[in-house]
């Protein structure tokens, strides 16, 4: 296709989510010229392509998933729940786009092709789908931590007949359920979110379950207008809480440890909030839910407990028994998935007794027979947090390609650099707290450091910024160290990338919380340790747009 003439910016974003948006309302508003491009339709990422039935936040709740850059968001924007929709989180994102004036920056069905560092030029150049091509001082790869949907290779799952849909790739015209025989493969958040909704319409639901889940109720209920009051009169203090505690939620977490209680005050303990609900089953913990075994077991029993007290038969309910360390796969939160196996119209197939064996036109084929299906659902979860970066294969110095780099492990520095690859920067990346914490709060901080160091390089009229070999591989020495006093790397989970054939076993999530965000600040105190910052070759090439 014939290119008409490249278009020169400050910063491309990629990638029009949580964290993009924001990348355009910040790095606008220092008076950078940006575009973001997204291959999507809409904006919104996650929220955009997560459309599944039973669709929510599935963290700490309402209304602290949310921007927190603009008061008047917390002030005008009136959240209705307390575990907020996939349609009302979508919502919210579009009245940011336009309250902010973003969508004038933003260019939607146009996916970024083959960035490329030009070193003599200190810029990176892409090709675009819509056959652009621009160039950009800065790449900011916002581009999701859940963004590419797996999509198993399963024998013969290209022959089924009917319809077959990726709850991480959900159409956007309605889907109905009614009078059809439904298949659902895989129960982590989304399968688990999905299954009781698909199962109120069906004529049939089975489930085909590869690991028994923990999960926790969910608990949504109407967001009223007195809590809603409640946190806007306190909204500075919230705001503040939100920064200085774990996970990015304005609540302190249990300090305590399972062995300061009684095994009756245990008990009380994981009844209430179990009662009460939310993620805070996770967070109001005890303080070595993740850290000892002991503990672990202890809170593992109990909700197995619960699984056999919900589920009527006792065959099913050993089926549904998780056998891994709790939270150690991203923990759920449901509206009634236990609760589902008792309808006449669902039916649990265990496939570490029964494996798949093939899908086939009319249905999937398992070792003991066929379950016949008109829809097939794939909810089998995403090559998760690098798996997106890898996809988009930027190539930096030498053309040196990240699946090159990346091939045995994801080099990075403070999650946000790789070294090789100047002038780019990932936001949720490896190495960042990223999916365990609240991701719109961790994209503003992670979005924030970037623009002092953007503005650090201009202000000295320098033409380059890219970490040190040295700094990466002290910081995969922190990132680990964390994570290995943990019990998360024990368990095989899309953390870990042991979801996807081939991945490279590591943690990459920085466990550390507010810790993180202080060694952000102590690296631009220090005047950038670990990075390196070239001097500028050339005039800066972009004029500012508005
Ligand atoms: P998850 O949590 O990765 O769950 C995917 C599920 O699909 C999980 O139960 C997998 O079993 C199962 N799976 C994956 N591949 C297969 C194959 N080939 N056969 C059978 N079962 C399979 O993804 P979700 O979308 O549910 O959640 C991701 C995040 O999105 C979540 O944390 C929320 O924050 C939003 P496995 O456990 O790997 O044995």
């Amino acid at each position: 296709m014939a290119r008409e003439s490249v278009e020169h910016l400050d910063a491309l974003v990629i990638g029009a989510g949580v964290s993009g948006l924001y990348a355009l309302h910040h790095l606008r508003g220092m008076g950078l010229s940006v575009a973001v491009c997204d291959g999507a339709g809409g904006i919104g990422g996650t929220w955009w392509y997560n459309g599944y039935p039973g669709a929510r936040v599935d963290g700490p709740g309402s209304p602290f998933y949310c921007y927190t850059f603009a008061d008047e968001l917390m002030q005008e924007w009136d959240w209705a729940e307390t575990q907020p929709s996939q349609a009302q989180v979508l919502a919210y994102l579009e009245h940011v786009a336009d309250r902010f004036d973003l969508r004038r920056h933003i260019r939607l069905n146009t996916w970024i092709r083959n960035p490329r560092y030009d070193e003599a030029a200190q810029r990176w150049t892409v090709d675009t789908s819509t056959g652009g091509r621009i160039s950009a001082q800065f790449l900011i790869c916002a581009v999701g931590a859940l963004s590419t949907a797996n999509r198993p290779d399963i024998p013969g799952i290209d022959d089924f007949a009917g319809e077959c849909l990726h709850t991480g790739n959900w159409p956007h015209e309605p889907v109905h359920f009614a009078g059809k025989r439904v298949g659902v493969i895989g129960t982590g958040s989304s399968g688990i979110q999905a299954i009781p909704e698909i199962a109120k319409e069906a004529a049939h639901l089975t489930v085909f379950q590869r690991t028994p889940q923990f999960s926790f109720p969910a608990r949504n209920q109407p967001l009223t207008a007195a809590e809603l009051a409640s946190v806007r009169d306190n909204w500075d203090a919230l705001k503040a809480n939100m920064r200085n505690f774990n996970g990015g939620f304005p609540w302190p977490r249990n300090l305590r440890t399972a062995a300061e209680d009684t095994p009756a005050e245990r008990q009380a303990l994981f009844e209430r909030l179990w009662e009460e609900g939310t993620l805070k089953f996770i967070v109001d913990n005890y303080s070595d839910l993740l850290t000892n075994k002991e503990t672990n077991g202890m809170v593992a029993d109990f909700v197995r407990s619960k699984i056999r007290e919900i589920v009527r038969d006792p065959a099913t309910a050993d089926k549904l028994m998780p056998d891994h360390y709790v939270a150690t796969k991203r923990p759920v939160l449901d509206n009634g998935y236990f609760e589902a196996y008792n309808r006449k119209n669902v039916t649990l197939v265990d496939l570490r007794e029964d494996p798949i064996e093939r899908i086939t036109p009319s249905g999937v084929c398992t070792a003991t027979g066929v379950c016949h299906l008109d829809m097939l659902v794939l909810a089998t979860g995403f090559d998760a947090i690098s798996g997106t970066f890898l996809r988009l294969n930027p190539k930096g110095r030498a053309g040196l390609s990240l699946k090159e780099r990346w091939r045995e492990r994801y080099h990075n520095y403070l999650g946000l650099m790789i070294s090789g690859f100047p002038n780019l920067f990932m936001v949720h990346g490896p190495g960042t707290p990223g999916v365990l914490y609240n991701m719109p709060l961790g994209a503003e901080r992670e979005i924030e450091w970037v623009g002092n160091c953007i503005e650090h390089l201009r202000g000295e009229s320098l033409g380059a910024v890219e970490a040190t070999p040295a700094a990466e591989a002290a910081w995969a020495e922190e990132v680990e160290g964390i994570a290995n006093r943990t019990l998360y790397p024990l368990t095989d989970s899309w953390y870990t990338g042991a979801n996807i054939p081939g991945k490279p076993r590591q943690f990459p999530v920085h466990l550390g919380g507010p810790h993180y965000f202080e060694r952000l600040s102590q690296v631009a105190g220090s005047g950038y340790e670990g990075i390196e910052f070239e001097a500028a070759r050339s005039e800066p090439q972009s004029a500012l747009f508005v």
